[in-house]
């Protein structure tokens, strides 16, 4: 059966998951149709956090413990999976990892099957996280691949970075690339089981400190629970402090302006693959394509 849009709005408006995830699919689908819904319903700005850091390092496993510990609050998880034949099952694994919470009222779990274009997000990631915002959500929590663009990326979407290192990575601050340091606002140093996370964060806040800055370092275990208390406390925090000094409504206009730059990308990428793939004269491709985009 054909659910209408009015339907769907009705339903998010009273909370119903099945409108939720049909809101979900439609973004994925079709963004014309997604921002139009969305625009039609209530938003509440819930606080967007990207979680990122190298493949194995605990970003699924410290989601799962944020949410063991949020129960008092609705969360909402976007997680950008690779398809990679190499890494088959993390999309299954990071829905395992998340289980316990899948049928709690309060946490909403979305995964993606697939990466964007060049190891970025999901082109439909604005899209999607303004919807989780039109069903009241206090949390929207982001999981990146942790490779590619996509960690990088995750700055222009969320209001805070939480850049997750572990010990068990070798000499993870060598091996970080230059802009994934600078995008992160609050570290965290996972696997405390492991004694080598000691010096791994001594060495972390040293680099901070030279730096001039002032970035929280947490040690953390996401299996245990461990630290993640004071994760969330950090979070909230810097929640409150980005709202009282503008950076928070600073940070809102720069996603407004990356969202209408990956939507209008997605849609020349869809009038590209209609225009004739055998045309060789790039001048008469653009002619097509201005056409194409002005009739729209
Ligand atoms: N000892 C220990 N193991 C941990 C901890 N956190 C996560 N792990 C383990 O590390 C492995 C990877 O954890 P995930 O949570 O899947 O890591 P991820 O960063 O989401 O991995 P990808 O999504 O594949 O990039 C799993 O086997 C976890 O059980 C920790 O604090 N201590
Ligand atoms: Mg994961």
């Amino acid at each position: 059966m054909q659910i209408s849009e009015s339907q769907i709005i009705n339903g998010i408006s009273s909370k119903d998951r099945k409108s939720f995830a049909k809101l979900l699919s439609i973004c994925e689908s079709d963004p014309v149709a997604a921002n139009r819904i969305i625009s039609r319903l209530q938003r509440k700005d819930a606080h967007v956090v990207g979680i990122t850091g190298s493949p194995g390092v605990g970003k699924s496993s410290i989601i799962n413990a944020i949410l063991s510990k949020s129960s008092n609050r609705r969360v909402g998880v976007i997680a950008v999976d690779p398809s990679s034949p190499f890494s088959g099952g993390a999309l299954l694994g990071d829905r395992i990892r998340m289980q316990s919470h899948a049928t709690d009222q309060n946490v909403f779990i979305r995964s993606f099957a697939s990466r964007g274009a060049l190891g970025g997000l999901s082109p439909s990631i604005f899209e999607v996280c303004d919807a989780f915002e039109t069903f009241d959500m206090d949390m929207v929590l982001i999981e990146t691949v942790g490779v590619g663009q996509s960690d990088t990326e995750v700055a222009n979407i969320a209001d805070t970075v939480v850049l997750l290192l572990s010990p068990d990575g070798g000499d993870e601050i060598q091996m970080m690339k230059a802009g994934i340091m600078e995008i992160a606002d609050i570290f965290v140093v996972n696997k405390s089981d492991n004694p080598a996370s000691i010096s791994l964060k001594t060495k972390l806040e040293g680099i901070i400190k030279f730096g001039g800055k002032d970035i929280p370092v947490i040690l953390a275990n996401s299996i245990t629970g461990d630290g993640v208390e004071d994760l969330i406390k950090a979070l909230d925090s810097r929640f409150e402090r980005i709202k009282a000094d503008g950076t928070f409504a600073t940070k809102r206009k720069k996603r407004v302006f990356f969202h209408a730059q990956s939507f209008l990308r997605r849609k020349i990428d869809t009038i590209m693959q209609s225009i004739h793939s055998e045309e060789t004269d790039i001048e008469k491709i653009e002619k097509e394509l201005m056409k194409k985009l002005c009739s729209k």
